[in-house]
């Protein structure tokens, strides 16, 4: 993205540490001067908050892939006309917990739905649009499983085994080594302290 702002992702699997992490990387961009809009996806709208609840709730269990991918999509159409390109053009720092990437990872990966699929509908509804950074949170399988169990009843995609969550884990690490330039991968396995210290050193090189 070259406009006139800046647009943040944080990924990995679940119970990595993103939105612990948001606060922090929040924290860090208020106090460097930043004007910044912290979001999410699915989510980040309305309309993209209703269809979260249709993708983490129960009551769809069991939802084709191909629709699961849609709804991904269509929450982010409206999350990027609505949210993201809005605050960008205006010179703001985007942060948003997950995007494009975790499809990529979850539908991609964990579902088994083809690459080029989701490239089609990554360039129809994004054209050229892309985070200028993401912070890939990275852990064993196991170790996040075990922190997001701790912390709330397991949603739709929580109740995935963890061959599932291997495999989303290992699409997120081939992404990061396919776009170098975009990802900072952090050992989200350390303690907290370590962890914010890692993201505060990649934070460094875009707020200098
Ligand atoms: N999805 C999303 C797709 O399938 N395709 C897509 O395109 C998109 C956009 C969204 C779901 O949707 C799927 C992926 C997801 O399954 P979500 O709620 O956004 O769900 O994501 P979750 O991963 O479920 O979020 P979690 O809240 O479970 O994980 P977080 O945010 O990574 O973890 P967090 O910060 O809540 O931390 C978990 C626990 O660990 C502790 C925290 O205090 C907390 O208790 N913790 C640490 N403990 C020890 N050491 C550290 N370093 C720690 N860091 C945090």
């Amino acid at each position: 993205m070259n406009e006139k702002g800046f647009f943040i992702t944080l990924e990995g699997i679940e119970g990595v540490g993103k939105t612990t992490n948001m606060d922090f990387v929040h924290k860090q961009l208020v106090a460097a001067g930043k004007d910044v809009i912290l979001t999410r996806e699915p989510g980040g709208t309305s309309l993209g908050e209703d269809v979260r609840n249709l993708l983490l709730g129960h009551k769809h269990d069991g939802m084709s892939s191909e629709t699961e991918l849609l709804l991904m999509f269509a929450a982010r159409a409206e999350h990027l006309s609505k949210v993201i390109m809005p605050a960008v053009m205006d010179g703001k720092v985007v942060l948003c917990d997950r995007f494009t990437d975790a499809t990529y990872a979850y539908q991609g990966g964990g579902r088994g739905i083809p690459t080029r699929r989701i490239q089609e509908l990554e360039q129809w509804v994004q054209g050229g649009t892309r985070p200028d950074m993401t912070f890939l949170l990275d852990l064993p399988v196991e170790v996040g499983l075990e922190r997001a169990g701790k912390r709330s009843a397991a949603d739709r995609f929580e109740k995935e085994d963890m061959a599932f969550f291997q495999r989303v884990r290992d699409r997120y690490l081939q992404l990061a080594a396919e776009y170098p330039q975009r990802f900072r991968v952090i050992d989200a396995s350390k303690p907290l302290d370590d962890v914010q210290q890692q993201i505060s050193n990649a934070l460094q090189e875009i707020l200098n």
